[in-house]
């Protein structure tokens, strides 16, 4: 039976913002049709035999909206994941887009020196990152624009996300150290996972679409 068959009536949830774009393209490298125009702004539509079903949320939502089964699959960063780990959810393919890493910065490429404030929108993984090295830090919470918090005299390091390197520099930001190395990952609900064949079916034809 082709991917198409079988994996009919399968629910999505992709994570607006940056990935999307790519996870479109995916689905329709795979044979797919991609159901919400290019400037919809429609955040659902159902499954038939053309397309799965496609749930558009909040990166931090995909994995709640996997977990409870709403979505048999999503589509995330691997940072998200990480940041927000309670979803039961399973990781069932590392997709490979949406790549970028996340780091340790501020205007120096030094290690911190003593206990240091830092800026992020990543609170788990940056204190995580320093518990396992028992240095003392304090948190910023900060939603966005994070390059600023060291120019404004907010805090003197960033934890944040990086791809091409271009944001930290035009804010005279360095890299200290990765953190991180982040992609989009598929994900699963999994007792659809165990149950459902058409799941690991859908799984499969987005896997060998991979260029
Ligand atoms: O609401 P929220 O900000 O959480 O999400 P969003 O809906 O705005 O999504 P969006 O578009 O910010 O995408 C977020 C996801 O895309 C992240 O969770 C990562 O998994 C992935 N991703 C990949 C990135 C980047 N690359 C990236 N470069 N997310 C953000 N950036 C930002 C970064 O924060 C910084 O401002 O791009 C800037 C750095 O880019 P360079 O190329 O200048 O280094
Ligand atoms: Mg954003």
């Amino acid at each position: 039976m082709s991917n198409r068959q079988t994996a009919s009536g399968v629910t999505v949830a992709v994570a607006k913002g940056r990935i999307l774009d790519d996870a479109r393209r995916r689905l329709e490298a795979a044979g797919w049709v991609w159901p919400l125009g290019e400037e919809s702004r429609q955040l659902w539509v159902g499954p038939d035999d053309t397309h799965p079903g496609i749930i558009i949320a909040r990166a931090k939502d995909v994995a709640t909206l996997v977990a409870r089964g709403i979505a048999d699959l999503g589509i995330v960063g691997l940072d998200v994941m990480r940041e927000n780990p309670d979803a039961e959810v399973l990781e069932v393919a590392d997709l490979e887009f949406a790549q970028c890493r996340v780091v340790l910065a501020g205007r120096s490429p030094a290690w911190p020196d003593g206990p240091c404030q830092i800026a992020t929108k990543y609170q788990r993984i940056a204190r995580q990152f320093f518990q396992e090295r028992e240095h003392p830090i304090s948190i910023v919470p900060m939603s966005g624009s994070l390059e600023l918090a060291p120019l404004i005299g907010l805090a003197p390091y960033i934890v944040d996300i990086v791809d091409t390197g271009r944001t930290l520099r035009e804010h005279g930001l360095v890299e200290v150290t990765t953190i991180l190395h982040s992609s989009a990952r598929l994900i699963a609900n999994p007792s659809h996972w165990r149950t459902k064949s058409e799941v690991v079916a859908f799984r499969e034809s987005l896997r060998s679409a991979a260029s």
